[in-house]
């Protein structure tokens, strides 16, 4: 009982920043992101009678703790779904995410689990069902199952069942680019669950960041169908601001920028004010991510490559959704 499923990381555009539900990983707003091709997991899930426990290799190495422990409880609920609670898996993956990116492997990584640990044990689930159960593993990789761009729609029901993402237009609809700008030091102190929790829990601005997204979603939903590159670009940006804005009041504040995060972000509007069009998000951790057009990939690479604190700018397309090895 065995099957090998790769998922892509993504990027949000329109972030997911808070839980109304921290068992069953339910948000508090819609988000909407774009599935990346450069960046991605490879996993393989085993089920097999002679276990009596899991076993989990990441990059050909074995997983203890906590790592180990999320893993099981996910394919726990596999196994429910599937009605065979006694069965175990051996499960190897592969990142072929750089860690150093700056992306969280939890996207591709539940995904590509989910894909693969559903199949292996013989259920068939749609995408929007799968979807669903990969949300539980971590939030964001509930939109890498899809290809293109997606939204995970928050849903409002209390067990979770119309929380799962949608399709909203595929790879090959536009072909945006994302460099991914590493910097040299990405110690990050608040980790993106306990910085979205203290941001829900204490926040001032929480509720001016709830309140503007319903709006960035139409107007970027409106932008993406249209490959208006500007509109796309700009809300992006500002949606990034104001999910930042809302550790700024928190309780106790925190950031997750540094010196030279702000130093690519003056780059990037400074790269708009001479006429290139290039858009910055960031994620829970220092490092930026610019949007830009495949027309200008030399300009911005260069322009980002000499920012002093940058180590390395990795270039990507949109990518795929799930797929089966
Ligand atoms: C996002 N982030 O939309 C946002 C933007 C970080 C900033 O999703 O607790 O690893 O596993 O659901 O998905 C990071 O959070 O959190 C994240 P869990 P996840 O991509």
């Amino acid at each position: 009982m065995k099957a090998t499923a790769k998922a892509h990381t993504n990027i949000a555009l329109i972030k997911y920043w808070g839980k109304r539900n921290e068992a069953l990983i339910l948000p508090t707003n819609n988000s909407l992101s774009l599935t990346l091709d450069g960046f991605f997991t490879t996993t393989t899930v085993d089920f097999q009678e002679n276990l009596t426990q899991d076993q989990f290799m990441l990059d050909n190495k074995p997983v203890k703790g906590d790592s180990h422990q999320r893993v099981t409880k996910f394919l726990d609920l596999i196994r429910g779904l599937a009605g065979k609670e006694n069965l175990y898996a051996t499960v190897h993956s592969k990142n072929d995410v750089p860690t150093a990116a700056g992306f969280a492997s939890s996207a591709s990584g539940f995904a590509a689990l989910a894909a693969a640990g559903t199949k292996a044990i013989g259920l068939e689930l749609d995408n929007p069902e799968l979807s669903r159960l990969t949300r539980q593993g971590s939030g964001s990789a509930s939109r890498s199952i899809y290809g293109g761009f997606a939204e995970w729609e928050m849903g409002n029901k209390e067990d979770g069942s119309d929380s799962f993402a949608v399709p909203i237009a595929p790879a090959g609809h536009w072909d945006v680019r994302v460099a991914a700008v590493v910097l040299s030091s990405t110690m990050k102190k608040v980790s993106s669950r306990e910085g979205m929790k203290r941001t829900v829990e204490t926040s001032a601005f929480y509720s001016g960041w709830i309140d503007s997204i319903p709006k960035d979603l139409v107007e970027i939903k409106d932008a993406i169908k249209t490959k208006d590159f500007e509109k796309t670009g700009s809300i992006a940006e500002a949606n990034c601001l104001k999910m930042h804005a809302t550790t700024l009041a928190a309780n106790p504040p925190f950031t997750y920028w540094h010196d030279a995060t702000m130093r690519v972000m003056q780059t990037v509007q400074h790269m708009r004010e001479k006429g290139i069009p290039a858009y910055f998000t960031i994620d829970a951790g220092p490092n930026v991510k610019v949007l830009y057009l495949p027309e200008d990939e030399e300009t911005v690479q260069q322009t980002l490559r000499n920012i002093p604190g940058v180590t390395d700018v990795i270039l990507s397309k949109p990518g795929q959704g799930i797929s089966y090895l």
